[in-house]
């Protein structure tokens, strides 16, 4: 059998027209990553609305993939353009998240040991979430109905992150560690969103600019226009908490989240300027130190320091080792993680 990585071309829904890295065949193209990992390669399944197995792989005849349009049809055959399009938006998710994981954080792939990893979409009917699994380290994406296709890169980072932290940490899903979970999710969301639009999906840092502060914003519907997550201010949701306090343990962990999403946000971008996504809220005065430096600061407390059953002043402790072994002691970048941990309530 022969392969040869290919230079495709794919209408995403949700991030313009992109190059897909695909595998050329004896019949045509398909949607198989030859160069992640190096040795191939991360693929993209059809499940044409099953829920179980792996479905088909996608194929093409000329390595010119989907339409941009939200899913309309049903079934839906692997080789049309509009059922194609979700396959085109996971398999960039799955190459921004990877390429962001390896050159920014030095990781290879959800278990650092450059395992290869699949996505499937258009999972069961009008399903309005997607999900990772350990069994099969993979992630899949339902069409969504009252919201479009789940598809986005901060989702498909979100869920990818969900593997990071199972093959590392391991934070159990419950109680304050699934908050930190979750947040972890969140934040690798919002942080491969701006690694795919400010720098074009290359580079080793994570710039300021291009992406957003909230989670979700794209898969959104006039008919259910909430934004999943405002990591600047989650109780805008409704539902997520802003600060620690002793029964934050007792919500799901997509609220209990909120206190980390928001520390992330402080550490990052300061809560000096004022703003719809940067915030009046308190406490005023203090500088954030940017993507890049937060990022890999929360990666590191999070690979290096964090076990199955950290809680938010674990977390704290953490990411001031964190920061103290990637940036001089005492300085700028440890102060701002004190900073970012006393502003939702966590320490002093
Ligand atoms: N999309 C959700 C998440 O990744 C699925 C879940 O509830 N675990 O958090
Ligand atoms: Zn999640």
């Amino acid at each position: 059998l022969m392969t040869a990585n290919t230079l495709g071309t794919g209408k995403s829904q949700y991030s313009g027209t992109v190059q897909l890295n695909t595998n050329s065949t004896a019949t045509g193209f398909e949607l198989r990553d030859l160069t992640r990992p190096f040795s191939g390669g991360n693929v993209v399944y059809n499940l044409d609305h099953s829920t179980s197995g792996t479905g088909t792989i996608y194929q093409d005849a000329d390595d010119d993939w989907g339409d941009g349009a939200n899913f309309k049809e049903e079934p839906e055959p692997t080789t049309s353009a509009n059922g194609q399009t979700a396959a085109v938006d996971a398999a960039h998710g799955l190459q921004i998240t990877w390429d962001m994981f390896k050159n920014v954080f030095g990781r290879n792939g959800i278990d650092d040991q450059g395992k290869p990893t699949y996505a499937r979409v258009h999972y069961d009917y009008a399903y309005d979430n997607a999900f990772y699994s350990d069994y099969c380290m993979c992630i899949t994406y339902g069409d969504g109905t009252k919201l479009q296709t789940l598809t986005s890169i901060d989702v498909a980072a979100h869920e990818f992150a969900h593997g990071v932290c199972s093959t590392s940490a391991n934070l159990i899903y419950s109680k304050e560690s699934g908050g930190l979970n979750e947040a972890n999710s969140d934040i690798m969301g919002t942080m491969a969103e701006f690694y795919a639009r400010g720098a074009n999906g290359k580079g080793s840092i994570i710039p300021d600019t291009g992406g957003n502060w909230t989670h979700g914003e794209q898969i959104t519907t006039p008919a259910y226009p909430l934004k999943m997550r405002f990591m600047y201010k989650p109780s805008k949701d409704g539902k997520s908490a802003d600060a620690w306090s002793p029964t934050l343990q007792n919500l799901d962990v997509h609220y209990s989240s909120g206190p980390m999403n928001r520390a992330f946000y402080f550490l990052s971008q300061g809560a000096t300027t004022s703003g719809e996504t940067s915030s009046n809220y308190l406490p005023q005065g203090m500088k954030g130190i940017g993507n890049d430096k937060a990022a890999k600061i929360w990666y590191r407390a999070l690979t290096t320091y964090m076990t199955s059953s950290t809680d938010y002043l674990g977390a704290r402790i953490a990411n001031i080792q964190a920061a103290r072994d990637l940036f001089p002691a005492g300085g700028a970048e440890e102060i701002a993680v004190w900073n970012a941990f006393a502003a939702i309530n966590v320490g002093g």
